[in-house]
């Protein structure tokens, strides 16, 4: 079967929603909304939005069978070279619908849509690695080994890749080839690792920038680093962390990560192809989770976010929360009083003043001054106190070195049974 869809025609979309009985209705609208901002990412037309209320999906098609007939005449009438489901289809009803609706329509679900916009914005040689790895990885259960399903691969929304080849049709292969990558990311992972011990013996606060997709992550890195990273009114814009020291008032440096965004129903395979990635989380000292303030939508993205912080093991690690975008307005009344939030515009920079003076608080927060009291078999610990905490003064004595230092938790925790005295 020739390709339908090439670069230079027009994808013209229907978006189709089942909302189920577990379904909530604000949530099902807002997903369906963010699904047209994902297809017009993608590149695609969103010519019309068809939906349904069904308690269950169908087995066969998803869709009940009278909708069913409906979507055809929609995509008759309308020239309509794409249908974007809103949920995750299995491979047997995609091929149904795909049959149903004539075969010269291509049928994709939300994840399908998703890992296209991460194939189409992977720069990095580690990112697009890990798009191709979740491809792959959710191909291969879509091969039925006949290559039969496979005409479809090779051109067009839901089908690119960042690879060196097509995607390769043959399940042997496939598995082949998601072996490979996963040891080249092996590899890229233990320099990320060696990267990442010097940087824990620096001592130096480390903090990720996290949250939804669009909330104005990057922006806001860019504004207070001159980072250049690109922000885009896109969704995923960035998939590759960047780090930049930054200054803090009090003169300390301290390191701030850019991340990938977040968004609800994250294709498992992605999250899981992106663990590298994403790990960085986990390493920081602290999270500053950016939210869209002016999105009515944003209760709903800090819950996202929050599960995906808790899913990459990062759920202990202080968060400070900065509603950004102020400069459209908030959608909100400000946040409860056990969270630590402060409102900004990236963009205007309106209480950027503010957000630094936190920063430098949590930055500081874990640190305190410590006597220590190193015994002559431990002398060499003086060195590590040198290049990780403030070294006050030192002195030798018979019973070893006393040293005072400011010192974070981090570098005081193992040297625990040498302190005298803190605070
Ligand atoms: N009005 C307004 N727009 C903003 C602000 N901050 C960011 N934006 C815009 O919001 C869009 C998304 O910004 P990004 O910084 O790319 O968002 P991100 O969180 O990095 O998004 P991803 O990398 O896609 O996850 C861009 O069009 C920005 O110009 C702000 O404070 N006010
Ligand atoms: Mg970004």
């Amino acid at each position: 079967m020739e390709n339908i869809l090439n670069k230079n025609e027009v994808t013209r979309a229907v978006l189709v929603g089942v909302m189920l009985k577990t379904d909530d209705e604000q949530d099902f609208e807002a997903s369906l909304q963010e699904l047209a901002r994902l297809a017009d990412t993608a590149g695609a037309d969103v010519v019309a939005v068809l939906t349904q209320n069904k308690e269950n999906p169908d087995a066969r098609s998803y869709l009940g069978s009278g909708k069913l007939k409906e979507l055809k005449e929609l995509c008759e009438n309308n020239e309509i070279t794409m249908v974007i489901f809103d949920g995750e289809l299995m491979p047997s009803q995609i091929k149904n619908v795909e049959d149903d609706l004539g075969g010269d329509i291509t049928v994709i679900d939300r994840s399908m849509l998703i890992l296209d916009i991460f194939a189409l914005h992977a720069k990095s040689g580690e990112g697009k690695l890990q798009v191709e790895l979740a491809q792959l990885k959710y191909t291969v259960p879509r091969l039925t080994g006949h290559g039969k399903d496979l005409s479809r691969l090779g051109g067009g929304i839901g089908t690119r890749g960042p690879g060196e080849s097509k995607l390769e049709t043959d399940r042997r292969h496939v598995n082949r080839r998601i072996d490979a990558l996963k040891e080249q990311i092996k590899e890229l992972e233990k320099n990320r690792a060696v990267q990442r011990a010097a940087r824990d013996r620096s001592g130096i606060f480390r903090a990720a920038i996290v949250g939804y997709t669009n909330a104005g992550k990057s922006t806001r890195l860019n504004a207070m680093t001159d980072a250049g990273v690109l922000s885009e009114d896109k969704l995923f814009a960035t998939l590759d962390t960047t780090t930049r020291k930054y200054s803090l008032p009090s003169g300390e440096e301290m390191l701030l990560t850019d991340t990938v965004g977040f968004i609800r129903n994250l294709p498992h395979h992605l999250v899981e192809a992106f663990k590298s990635t994403l790990d960085e989380i986990k390493y920081s000292d602290a999270l500053l989770v950016v939210v869209d303030g002016s999105d009515s939508e944003y209760p709903k993205q800090i819950e996202v976010t929050q599960k995906l912080i808790e899913e990459l093991g990062a759920g202990a690690l202080p968060v400070l929360y900065i509603y950004n975008k102020s400069d459209l307005g908030t959608a909100f009344s400000p946040g409860t009083p056990e969270t630590e939030n402060v409102y900004i515009s990236a963009l205007t920079r309106a209480g950027i003043d503010v957000l630094v003076d936190k920063l430098d608080k949590l930055a500081h927060m874990k640190k305190k001054q410590y006597t220590f009291l190193l015994p002559n078999d431990k002398l060499g610990l003086v060195n590590s106190l040198y290049s990780n905490a403030t070294v006050l003064s030192c002195e030798y004595s018979e019973n070893g070195a006393a040293v005072i230092a400011v010192a974070d938790e981090k570098t005081a925790g193992p040297l625990k049974k040498y302190i005298l005295s803190e605070g």
